[in-house]
């Protein structure tokens, strides 16, 4: 992961954990997109990057996420463009893992159309 990418992602990551507990909650993130499909947002997020399902999602955890999508065939550029817009306020991108027999594991962009 390139140092651009993993200062969007501690800047993400800051900004929505309000507390400063260096975890991010269930509820910074139902906080954090409260005017924008918070359950929808929050769900994703979790489903997605809370590896040990306790309800928190820790550093190692949320850089692990970005390592993975980060070796998964998107460009730097992609991404970078997908954490400034939630950085904004913007919604969770999906970053889907498929698995693939040639490719092993294939992660694919896929937008929730019509939900945010
Ligand atoms: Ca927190
Ligand atoms: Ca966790």
């Amino acid at each position: 992961m390139s140092p651009l990418l993993k200062e969007k992602a501690m800047k993400l990551f800051d900004l929505i954990d309000i507390n400063n507990s260096h975890k991010i909650e269930r509820e910074e993130t139902l906080r954090f997109w409260s005017s924008n499909f918070p359950t929808i947002n929050s769900n994703e997020l979790f489903n997605q990057v809370d590896k040990n399902n306790n309800g928190e999602i820790d550093l190692d955890e949320w850089i692990d996420y970005w390592t993975i999508v980060s070796n998964s065939g998107y460009s730097d550029k992609e991404i970078c463009n997908e954490l400034d817009n939630m950085i904004k306020g913007g919604c969770w991108v999906q970053f889907k893992v498929k698995k693939n027999k040639k490719l092993g594991r294939k992660i694919k962009l896929l937008k929730q159309k019509g939900k945010c």
